[in-house]
């Protein structure tokens, strides 16, 4: 369960990122070929101009349009219908018809106004950093969250829903991480009327607040000068039933899951468009898990959208993390298999009965090191961003590579050159692959790291 655990650590810096960043000199140095080094890209229906932000590789781009979540039989495809049943049985209007709709074919391509400026994310903040996302070019990114059509949604009239979709972000690769998983994200708002039903005389807004926000998009401060208790503008009385009501579906949602005597805990956090925010935790497999974001949302965000009389909870989850316990999926790459030993052990004909996987077989690893000295006065981040190497990798190698680390930063005292070790674990998902093939893929890539980098091989 180490793998969880790293997986906690490592993530709970990207979107509730507590640390602000200057941009580095290793963003400048970020340079991904785009496809066939266009200085277009059609992506989705639309023509974008590349720039010095496009990082989106080729690669990348063969995910969009895939839609596993939608697939028939996929065990991510069983968890969405799953958490959108729950969702229709949990809230139902006085028709007994459900009261949250779906929208689970939004284009995942977005603009730096959707996924960041609208959600009041500072414009220093770490999430937004070219080495941890795929632009398409300065204003287009690929959606790192479904929160990215939150304010849409909102604007268009919707108060109760639910967005489903492929999210994109640049990473390390092994068993638990892939640039492109699935998030579910919910809104609810409610009004005075209804929130208060058994107790009219409550207010959702503080007498003494005016009702505009003077700097809505002020950058707020770090985290640990929130208030984790409310926003200036509501009372306490519309944040804790919200608070409550919010906490009560979503700890219902993790024991229709994973079952009545599932542990959890709330962990208080910090997201920017959020106040208060939580993470929801299980106890799996002796480790603490986090399987959720959530808080009440900023009003400013409501106000700009032009909801003025609402209080609204909001969260986000990651659906291959819910899968791979569900399921038993040791390896996150088999979501993306066509594979029909893995498809064809999945069923949603019943949807309550959840079959653990099965796995096929065991293919051997193969292991091979990489060296290279970077260009003078080039340093690991400064310069140089292992996310790019990633990056190469993935484009050069696709999915037989299992994992990538950086074992090894050098500097050498008279040259002053630094020099890194990367290694590369290869293993195909469904045969044996021969060293000669492998030594073949890892050829490849040490070229395409001289060409791309400007290093020396060792
Ligand atoms: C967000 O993405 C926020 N947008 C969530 C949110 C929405 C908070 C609305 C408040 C209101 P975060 O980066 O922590 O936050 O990701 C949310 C969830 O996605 C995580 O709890 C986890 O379940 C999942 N997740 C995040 N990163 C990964 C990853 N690399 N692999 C698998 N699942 C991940
Ligand atoms: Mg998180």
């Amino acid at each position: 369960m180490k793998m969880l655990l790293t997986l906690r650590t490592v993530h709970s810096a990207r979107i509730c990122s507590r640390r602000l960043l200057a941009s580095s000199a290793a963003e400048e140095a970020s340079k991904i070929v785009t496809p066939n080094n266009q200085s277009q890209l059609e992506i989705n229906g639309g023509t974008y101009a590349t720039d010095s932000w496009t990082n989106v590789t080729p690669k990348i781009l063969t995910h969009l349009g895939m839609n596993k979540h939608l697939q028939q039989d996929h065990p991510l495809s069983i968890i969405r219908q799953r958490i959108v049943n729950y969702f229709y049985a949990a809230y139902r209007n006085q028709r007994g018809n459900p009261l949250f709709s779906v929208y689970d074919k939004l284009n995942p391509v977005v603009t730096v106004q959707q996924n960041f400026d609208n959600l009041l994310i500072p414009s220093d903040h770490v999430s937004r950093q070219k080495s941890d996302c795929y632009y398409i070019n300065e204003q287009h990114l690929l959606r790192a969250h479904t929160t990215a059509h939150q304010v849409e949604l909102i604007s268009g009239g919707l108060d109760n829903f639910l967005v489903v979709g492929e999210v994109y972000r640049r990473d390390e690769i092994d068993s638990t991480h892939y640039p492109v998983f699935h998030q579910a994200d919910a809104v609810r708002l409610v009004t005075k009327d209804k929130l208060f039903e058994r107790n009219p005389g409550l207010e959702l807004f503080e007498e003494t607040w005016t009702g505009s926000i003077a700097n809505p998009k002020r950058i707020l401060p770090s985290s640990k000068f929130m208030d984790q208790t409310k926003q200036p503008c509501h009372t306490l009385e519309a944040v804790k039933l919200m608070e409550h009501e919010m906490k009560h579906v979503l700890v219902g949602l993790t024991k229709d899951l994973f079952g009545p005597r599932i542990k959890y805990r709330w962990v208080d956090t910090y997201f920017p468009f959020t106040q208060p925010s939580w993470e929801l935790e299980i106890y799996f497999k002796d480790n603490w898990l986090e399987v959720l974001g959530c808080g009440i949302m900023r009003h400013e965000i409501l106000q700009h959208a032009g909801v003025h009389q609402s209080i609204g909870y909001a969260f986000g989850l990651g659906l291959e993390r819910l899968a791979m316990i569900l399921f038993d999926i040791p390896d996150i790459r088999l979501f993306w298999s066509n594979d029909s030993g893995f498809l064809s052990q999945f069923s949603e004909q019943d949807l309550q009965k959840l079959t653990k996987y099965k796995p096929i077989s065991h293919y051997p690893q193969c292991t091979n090191d990489l060296s290279f000295w970077l260009p003078p006065d080039v340093e690991v981040n400064e310069g140089f961003s292992p996310n790019d190497f990633y990056d190469l990798v993935r484009s050069v190698a696709g999915d037989v590579v299992e994992q990538i680390s950086l074992v090894d930063k050098f500097k050498h005292p008279k040259t002053g050159k630094s020099s890194v070790c990367f290694r590369i674990v290869y293993r195909h998902m469904e045969r044996t692959m021969t060293q000669a093939e492998v030594n073949e893929i890892h050829k490849n890539i040490a070229d395409a790291s001289v060409e791309q980098f400007n290093v020396q091989i060792r």
